[in-house]
Parts: C-alpha cells; structure tokens; sequence
C-alpha cells in the first residue's frame, strides 16, 4: 500500500491512458495529476464524452512526450499493452479494472481489481485508504468516471453505491446534474451513423437469446449502445478504417447473467484469427485486419457457440 503511493508521490511523473481514453481513463488520470502531479499523455486520442471534461477541468495533456524525460510512468485503466499509442521501456504503476490479462508483467507495481466497476473507483479508495483527502474538483471527476462505466449506475454493488454516495457529498453533485453533463444530445451526425446502422442491421435468434450485427464507418459505439437499447443481447459493430477493421461489442445483463464475458471472448478471439481484443463484460473490442463482413460472421458464429445451451 505504502509503496503504490510512494510511485504516486515520486517526481516528474507520466501519466497513461487506454487509446481513446473515455471518461474513466481522464477522470483517473485528472485525479492524480491534480493531487500527485505529472503530465497526462494525450496522445492516443481522446473519445467524444470525455472531450467535454478537458474543458471543464481545463485539462492541459501532453502529446508524443518523450518517455526518457519522465522518472515514472503510470498505466491507467489499461487493459492491455496494446492498448497504449506506444509502449514506454519501463512502467512502474498501472491501475486498472479490466480482465487481468497477465500481460502488465514487465510493471514495476499492478493494481487490477476485475470486479471494480471503475478505475476512478479504485483511484478513490487508493486515496481515501491512504489517508489522502479528496477534494471537491477530484470527487466530481471520481464520479463522472463511476458514473460512465457503470453504464449511468446500471451496474454496480452496495460497495460501489456506498463510494458513489461519498463523493457525492464531497462534489456536492447530483445524479441529475451527471446525467446532464453527459446527455451530450446525440448530433447530427451520430444520429444518421445509428440510423444507417439500423439499416444494415441483420439479427439470428439462439434461444432466447438475440445476436445482432451492423457496420457503420464510425460511432460504433454509439450504435452498440442503441442496438443493446432495441433488444438485442449480443451486439456486434463493425468498422473500416485506415486499413484497420475494428469490432465494438456489447452484451445484455441477460446474456451476462449467462456468464457469457465479451471481453474474454475477444481476447480468445485474438488467438484464432490475428488480432487483438479485450475489455469488461458487457463492453468490449476487437482489432484486425480484413473483411469487415467476414469479420462481423465468424464473431457472430463463435457468439453462438458460446452462448448455446446456456
Ligand atoms: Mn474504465
């Protein structure tokens, strides 16, 4: 405990997110530059909600800095190494809440609690078990990141509702004013990317269970999440870009209480056809190259596989 925030506290740290980090990666990176100091390398991308927080918390990130010049470099919310925009020689904290992958070997300390809903979450009670006092701008960050990855409080235990209530009081917020922060309102543009989505929509029913499958050429995500809102229990979307075919996953709680894990499903999926995946449960990604449609059916065939029976 002492020697995770000893890393905490050392001099001229960098601070790493996930590729398009969402609002749990920043609201932990923000957190602990704000309380221990250190650069927020922005270099990978950051996704379209948590945009709204470099300006709310005036976020200054630092993009393709040179690892040499830092003494600690700290992974958050990382699943993976491939994750990163680039892999520094020498890690010395990562914190994360994703599946253990067993691929943080070469870190100097790893803090992975695959049942915690939220890195920010783990940030939280890393502070207050320290004794660290967490401030009013750090608490709302705590809870935008909680309040995102739980899927806006869809998920979680009395444990992580008992976190959530505390900084609530230290933020002073309300759910109300969350849920406003991140109603973005879809745009134009999002909204067209789910109806063409829907368009090209194609289901198969196992069981009780629905499986369906799109493409888009962008907003996967958002596409995901309104396929999961229509019914289906298995999603899987997919995309083209720069050469690179990329899968976005979701699961049903039903499909979940099934124990089905899309994050473990991609990550195996990695091993059979050349790619990388991973993830949490019900969210989750896959990397490749290839036919977007091939893709999309041995996804949708494997899903099947998996799910039958259960
Ligand atoms: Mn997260």
């Amino acid at each position: 405990m002492k020697s995770i925030i000893d890393v905490l506290e050392g001099k001229n740290k960098l601070i790493m997110m996930h590729r398009s980090a969402d609002p749990d990666a920043l609201g932990s990176a923000y957190v602990i530059s704000r309380i221990f100091g250190g650069d927020i390398d922005i270099t990978g991308g950051i996704n379209r909600t948590a945009r709204k927080m470099l300006e709310m918390f005036d976020i200054k990130g630092v993009e393709n800095p040179d690892f040499r010049n830092y003494d600690g470099i700290i992974v958050l919310d990382t699943a993976s190494p491939g994750q990163l925009h680039a892999l520094p020689s020498r890690i010395s904290l990562v914190i994360d809440h994703h599946l253990d992958t067993g691929e943080w070997g070469m870190a100097e300390h790893c803090v992975i609690e695959e049942n915690a809903v939220s890195c920010t979450q783990m940030v939280g009670r890393l502070l207050r078990d320290a004794g660290i006092p967490v401030d009013e701008r750090s608490a709302l960050a705590i809870l935008i990141g909680m309040y995102t990855d739980s899927k806006g409080l869809g998920t979680g235990d009395s444990k992580f509702m008992r976190d959530f209530a505390d900084m609530m009081d230290i933020a002073g917020a309300s759910i109300g004013s969350l849920r406003d922060f991140l109603n973005t309102g879809n745009n134009n543009s999002v909204k067209t990317a789910i109806m063409k989505g829907m368009q090209r929509l194609k289901f198969r029913a196992q069981g009780e269970l629905l499986i369906a499958w799109t493409h888009v050429s962008m907003f996967e995500s958002a596409v995901a999440n309104a396929m999961i809102c229509a019914g289906a229990d298995i999603v899987f979307v997919g995309s083209e870009r720069d050469g690179k075919t990329r899968i976005i996953g979701r699961a049903s709680d039903k499909v979940l209480g099934k124990g089905f894990h899309l994050g473990r499903f991609f990550s195996s999926l990695g091993y059979e056809i050349d790619g990388e995946g991973g993830g949490h449960d019900g969210a989750a990604g896959f990397g490749t190259v290839g036919d977007v449609e091939n893709i999309l059916m041995i996804c949708v065939s494997r899903a099947i596989e998996e799910i039958r029976g259960r």
